[in-house]
Formats: structure tokens, C-alpha cells, sequence
């Protein structure tokens, strides 16, 4: 029995509450951190586009007086779909990770590096992810989708672009040791094929254009394609911010780092998680996309599969399990820096956005 079952029912309410109020406190906490880690963070996500600017600037021949307009067009689109104004929480994934780890300035830096990477490759999956064959959404970041704002082929090549650009970005950051920007590329890379991020989406997509045939759905698959389709990357930013923090260790067999990883896979579905939630729960204007898209699109989610009540239960049971980590962390391994993201964890079942 439980510590829980001698509680009497006016006990537990009053013990609900207060944890309440203290999950309200660490989501607000880390609302205040995000937001100035994108101050921070902006500036270098800006200046990471530049190369890619001036490359195409330099290689044109002085004759080709029609080519700038149309590349100064293609540059707009890969503004838009890098710097809208998303949460950057990946970025910050890994800066709090490298943080807690105690990296200094130089490896933070390196963190924030990475954070380029994995912002680029999900600003990619987003541009794809709301295009007519796929999602077919207007609405991203409280602005139109890129095709909208563009056209779907540019959509696309944007996206592509995106993609390629992450890893170029972490191979020719030359103040990033050698062999850790060969790990972090590995590392991304196997984020996206893994299986990843892309056989994630996949099987999302197959099964939103399957759902009348009768196919084994299992709770196991649903959060299969939930690790995949949005964990995969959720857990690459918490091992970046791992490599970034204890390099040149081997992060392979780290217990610190086998622990985070565990905390990353739980936060990874978390997130997915909540998000099934607030698809069913949250009005548009809130989201800065389309609400209601899960039930009205027949995706597979935790909350058209178990309803809201169930969904809200595994979200309790995977907060649990993501704190026990950071818990151990602290405990067993002497980890006394782990506030943010103990606050990082609340904020993941808690947000609004
Ligand atoms: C197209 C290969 C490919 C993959 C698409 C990202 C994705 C996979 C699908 C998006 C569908 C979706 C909304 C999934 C929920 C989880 C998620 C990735 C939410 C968006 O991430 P946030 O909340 O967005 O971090 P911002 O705008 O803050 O960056």
C-alpha cells in the first residue's frame, strides 16, 4: 500500500493543491528563464543564417543581373521559417542541459551552436508538417504556414534546405572540437532516421489516412510514433546539451548521461503528450495554430484513444518518472544543479502553448 491509501479524501485534495500551486511556480519559473534564453538565443540563430547568405551572394557571376531578386526571395523564405517566433525550447534543452552540467562559456557556447541545429531541422519538419499532402494547416506560430506565405514548392525547398543546413551548420563550426562535431552530427542524423523523426511521421500519417481499416493499435505503438515523431528530437537536444557539457567524456557509458537520456525519453512523450492535450483543450487564438485538428483529422493521440481523463493520467505518471530521474541524479550521483530542469519537467505537462 501506498503512503496515499491511509490519506483521508480531504488530506489528498489539500496535498493536490498544493502541488498544484508548486507546478504553477515551476512553470512560471522556467516561462522566465525560456524567455531569456531567446533573447539570447535569437541573435545567434540570425547570425547562423548569414553564411548561407553570403555564399550565394559570392558565387554569382556579375552577369547575372536576374538571379539576386529571386535569391533575395529564397532568403526571405528561410527567415520566416527559422526566426518566426517559436519557443525555441529545443535550443533551450540543450543550453539548460550543458548548464546543469556546470559547461563553461565555451561549451555553452557549443550548446547554443547545437541549438541552431535542432532549431533548423524542426523549423524543417514544421514547414512540411503543415503543407496540403501533409497536415494542410494555415496557421504556425500565430502566422500563416509557409506555403501560405510562399507557395508549397518553395514550402518544400525551404524545408529541404533547413534540413541540410543544421548539419552543415555543426560540420563547419570550426570553435567546436572536431570529434564532438562528428558526435553531434551523428547524433542529429540519427535523431531524424533513427528511427526517428521521419518514421515517426510516417506512421502518424499513415495511420490518419487508415483509421477506418482494423489495425492493431496498441497504447506501446501510440507511443512509439509519439517517441519518434517528437521525442526523437526532444532527446537529441538533451544529449547535445549532455556532449556539450561533459566533452571530451565518453557520453556513450556516462551514468550522468545514461540518466539524462532516461529524463529526455520521458519529457520527449511528455511533450507529445501535452500536446495531444492542448490540441483538444485550448482555442486557436491561444495556440497560434489550429486546435481541434486531432479529433477533426482522425489522428491517433493519447486523447482520441484514451480520452482526456486517461490522457491526463499517463501525463501524471510521466512527470513522475521524469522527475525520479533527476531525483536519482541528485541523489545517487551528486547532481546538486538541477533546478531548471526539474522546473523545465513542469513545465513540459503544464504549458499552455
Ligand atoms: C515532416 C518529417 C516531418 C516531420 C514532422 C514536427 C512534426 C513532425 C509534426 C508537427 C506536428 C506537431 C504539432 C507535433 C506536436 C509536437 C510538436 C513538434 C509541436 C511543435 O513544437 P513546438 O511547440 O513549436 O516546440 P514552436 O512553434 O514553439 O517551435
Amino acid at each position: 500500500l501506498s503512503s496515499d491509501s491511509c490519506q483521508n479524501p480531504s488530506q489528498k485534495e489539500a496535498q493536490a493543491s498544493s502541488l498544484q500551486v508548486e507546478h504553477e511556480a515551476e512553470s512560471l519559473s522556467c516561462t522566465v528563464l525560456l524567455q531569456s534564453f531567446q533573447t539570447l538565443f535569437e541573435r545567434t540563430l540570425k547570425e547562423a543564417l548569414h553564411p548561407l547568405q553570403e555564399k550565394h551572394q559570392h558565387s554569382l557571376p556579375a552577369s547575372e543581373a536576374c538571379l539576386p531578386p529571386v535569391f533575395t526571395r529564397y532568403h526571405e523564405g528561410l527567415r520566416y521559417a527559422l526566426l518566426s517566433p517559436g519557443k525555441r525550447f529545443r535550443p533551450f534543452i540543450a543550453y539548460s542541459v550543458a548548464q546543469a552540467l556546470r559547461a563553461n562559456q565555451e561549451n555553452l557556447q557549443w550548446a547554443l551552436s547545437f541549438g541552431v541545429a535542432l532549431e533548423s531541422i524542426h523549423a524543417f519538419s514544421l514547414a512540411h508538417d503543415d503543407l496540403p499532402c501533409m497536415d494542410n494547416d494555415e496557421l504556425r506560430r500565430g502566422l500563416p504556414t509557409l506555403h501560405k506565405q510562399f507557395s508549397e514548392w518553395e514550402a518544400l525547398l525551404i524545408g529541404d534546405t533547413l534540413q541540410t543546413f543544421a548539419l552543415h551548420h555543426v560540420l563547419h563550426d570550426e570553435k567546436i572540437p572536431l570529434g564532438l562535431r562528428l558526435w553531434a552530427s551523428q547524433c542529429l542524423t540519427q535523431a531524424i532516421l533513427g528511427p526517428g523523426l521521419i518514421e515517426g511521421q510516417y506512421a502518424d500519417m499513415w495511420f490518419s489516412h487508415h483509421e477506418r481499416e482494423p489495425l492493431p493499435k496498441s497504447l506501446q505503438s501510440l507511443a512509439w510514433i509519439h517517441r519518434m515523431k517528437t521525442g526523437a528530437m526532444i532527446e537529441a537536444s538533451v544529449m547535445l546539451g549532455v556532449a556539450a557539457g561533459l566533452w571530451p567524456k565518453d557520453i556513450e557509458t556516462h551514468p550522468t548521461a545514461k540518466l539524462l537520456h532516461q529524463w529526455g525519453r520521458c519529457i520527449g512523450l511528455l511533450f507529445q503528450l501535452s500536446d495531444d492535450i492542448l490540441d483538444a483543450t485550448h482555442d486557436t487564438h491561444t495556440l497560434g495554430k489550429t486546435a481541434g485538428k486531432d479529433a477533426s483529422q482522425h489522428k491517433w493521440t493519447y486523447v482520441t484513444a484514451l480520452g482526456l481523463h486517461e490522457a491526463r493520467a499517463q501525463q501524471t505518471l510521466l512527470l513522475e518518472e521524469a522527475q525520479a530521474c533527476l531525483y536519482t541524479l541528485n541523489h545517487q550521483h551528486a547532481l546538486d544543479t538541477l533546478d531548471t530542469l526539474h522546473e523545465l519537467t513542469t513545465f513540459v505537462a503544464h504549458r499552455n502553448q
